[in-house]
């Protein structure tokens, strides 16, 4: 093979690669493991009590081959109804349902309960085998499998194959394995390009390897050596090495089967339910609004308040449920909820969920997150209520709007995207249709580009302008506000990357005037009156005839006959027009003889520093002075303080 055609042999093997995993489902006894076996050669019972007992307990893998040569997994699920919980942690990664109804049986509690389920949680694809048909006599095959198409009837599998097998004889397998293919070809596959989310299954150690977890990988792709996130717990963890369907990976992708050894993590802080993510992209969460269904089966309405079994991914946590109008929920009825859950999880608005009843425990409906960060809210709450209407329309601008409107900062297309669930590239173009239509302003340029509600910088520009004209009132004698102050004031909570970038588009729209650290609106100045003036000068004056012993604040102001926040405003002045230095809070020098002071400091200071003592008579002035100058100089850097002395820096 010549290296072009062995790259165009992986090019077609990497773009017909489909990952994608077939789960079973069915009664218990129905025969979905002898099935799996029939078409995998593998036994997915593994435990010693399901082989005792002859029935399926937890989950069960293996690996089908298609024709084409690419590598399906299957799920095999217990079908006894204590183990429904079990069946859930494995149907919820499932793309395709191998739904298992038994000839001599036909159609159990278990059935329903399982392909509700899978409806439920979106599986919308699937094959339907009707095993143990050597049993039966045809007619009653017959009898089933309309039975059956009854029962798909109004479900997402309606035009699901319907497929007779005997798992003893072989017959129909060939038939169920083509149909399998089909069906498989046309299922809408994992996305690669979303951030890497693993639910965990399985948690084992092997001697010498350590710690394994396994799961069906929802999204993106994970390599290894790869820095991971353990979630809810928020651990950092690393991938040791990876294998689907036994065999060491590289890399693994979106929709597989994955077994991944984790480099040091105890097997201990691990369990079933926890996620493997992408690290720093997912907050859990307690509460999730969500689109909520309650079984139209289900025997009476579900109170507000009710408490409930919420099943996500592979975890259970006790909650509540609230519609957001209404007091109940009737069946049939797929409403908006709030969910408040007693534990933390980890939700993506677009994720399926199943609520079962809390006792007895039987499945009550389900839904799809569509807010996976929500506030409480109030009944009948018509703010709440329409963004959850926006969020679930699924439109890319309608939903970053409610994220830039919520957030009230400017957020990155990425952070967007991730509050959203939505691929990145639609996030981006729903922000630029923001932007475009003037809803949405924009500070810089490519990945780094923030973007900010623009109702919200509107009302921040009038609190900057209110603020400053507060401010210039109060202080008519200052040339500005400081900018830090303004804004603490204004925006808190901003990182200051955000903050500073805010202040300069405010300034470059003319709304604000920047000098150093002060900032003031457009034209305003130091407001001076004729007398003021010439008491500055005069104080001014008086500073700078007493070199090395000025007059203090407070005997400056009773000098003037003035209060000393009037003293002080003066001073303020003419520190900034840089006549003045502030030494201390009550005494200021000229410049000309901190200068010059600093010059004999420099000049005289031997190898071991200088005392108190040795400097006030260097200056020839008193301690009342000397000492705060010296913690002016430390405050500047020019000297140190080593015990009793100072010594230059
Ligand atoms: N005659 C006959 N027996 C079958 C066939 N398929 C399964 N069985 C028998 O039915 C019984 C149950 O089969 P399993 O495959 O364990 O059933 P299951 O659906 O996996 O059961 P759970 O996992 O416990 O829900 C076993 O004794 C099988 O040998 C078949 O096609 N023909
Ligand atoms: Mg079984």
């Amino acid at each position: 093979m010549t290296s072009t055609e062995a790259s165009e042999a992986l090019l077609s093997s990497t773009t017909a690669r489909r990952n994608l995993i077939i789960g079973t489902a069915g009664h218990i006894d129905h025969g979905k493991t002898v099935l799996v076996k029939a078409l995998t050669g593998r036994d997915t019972d593994r435990l010693a009590e399901e082989k005792e007992r002859g029935i399926s307990i937890d989950l069960g893998f293996a690996p089908l081959t298609l024709s084409d040569g690419s590598v399906v997994g299957i799920v095999d699920v217990p079908g006894h109804e204590n183990f429904v919980r079990n069946m859930m942690a494995g149907a919820t990664g499932v793309d395709l349902a191998l739904l298992v109804v038994a000839a001599d049986d036909g159609v159990m509690p278990q059935t329903r309960e399982h392909l509700a389920i899978l409806e439920l949680l979106g599986v919308s694809r699937g094959v339907v085998a009707i095993t143990k048909i050597d049993t039966v006599e045809s007619d009653l095959v017959e009898l089933v499998v309309d039975e059956v198409s009854e029962l798909l009837d109004e479900t997402p599998l309606v035009n699901a194959p319907v497929v007779p097998v005997s798992a003893v004889t072989g017959e129909g397998i060939d038939e169920l394995r083509q149909a399998i293919e089909r069906e498989a070809s046309s299922v809408r596959l994992k996305d690669e390009e979303l951030p890497a989310r693993m639910p965990i299954d399985r948690v084992f150690t092997l001697k010498g390897i350590g710690t394994v977890v396994t799961g069906t990988l929802w999204s993106g792709s994970l390599a290894g050596g790869q820095k991971l996130e353990l979630l809810p717990q928020r651990e950092e963890v690393r991938v040791r090495s990876l294998e689907v369907h036994d065999s060491e990976r590289e890399e693994v992708f979106a929709g597989e089967r994955v077994a991944v050894n984790l480099a040091g993590t105890p097997r201990e802080s691990v369990s079933r339910g926890d996620v493997l993510a992408e690290p720093g992209l997912l907050q859990p969460t307690w509460m999730a609004d969500a689109r909520v269904r309650v079984l139209a089966d289900w025997p009476r309405a579900v109170k507000r308040g009710a408490r409930i079994r919420f099943h996500h991914g592979t975890r259970e946590v006790l909650g509540r449920i609230y519609p957001l109008e209404g007091e109940q929920i009737s069946p049939g009825q797929a409403v908006p909820a709030q969910l408040r859950l007693e534990e933390k999880v980890v939700l993506v608005p677009g994720d399926r969920f199943v609520m079962r009843s809390y006792s007895p425990v039987t499945t009550i409906g389900g839904g799809a997150i569509v807010d996976a960060h929500p506030v409480k809210h109030r009944l009948q709450d018509p703010e709440a209520l329409d963004q959850f209407a926006r969020l679930e329309s699924k439109d890319a601008a309608e939903m970053a709007a409610v994220h830039l409107q919520r957030a009230g900062r400017p957020l990155a297309a990425a952070a967007v995207a991730r509050a959203s669930g939505l691929p990145p590239s639609l996030v981006y173009e729903g922000l630029q249709t923001l932007a475009g239509a003037g809803k949405a302003v924009t500070f810089g340029d490519g990945p780094a580009r923030l973007y900010l509600w623009r109702d919200r910088y509107d009302r921040l520009e009038e609190m900057t302008v209110s603020s400053l004209e507060k401010y210039h009132a109060a202080k008519p004698l200052t040339a500005g506000m400081a900018k830090e102050t303004l804004k603490k004031q204004l925006v808190p909570d901003w990182d200051a990357r955000s903050a500073d970038i805010f202040m300069d588009s405010l300034e470059k729209a003319g709304a604000i005037e920047a000098e150093g650290k002060l900032v003031r609106l457009p034209g305003a100045t130091a407001a001076v009156t004729s007398e003021q003036q010439s008491a500055l000068d005069s104080i001014v004056e008086r500073i700078q005839a007493n070199l090395f012993a000025p007059p203090t604040v407070s005997e400056l102001a009773a000098e003037l006959g003035q209060p000393r926040q009037a003293a002080s405003e003066l001073l303020a002045i003419a520190e900034q027009d840089g006549r003045l230095v502030r030494v201390s809070p009550e005494l200021y020098f000229s410049s000309a003889a901190v200068a010059e002071i600093e010059e004999r400091l420099r000049a005289n200071i031997s190898a071991d520093g200088i005392t108190v003592g040795d400097f006030k008579n260097l200056i020839s002035t008193s301690r009342k002075y000397a000492v705060p100058l010296l913690e002016y100089f430390d405050r500047n850097r020019v000297t140190a303080r080593v015990g009793d002395v100072r010594k230059l820096r």
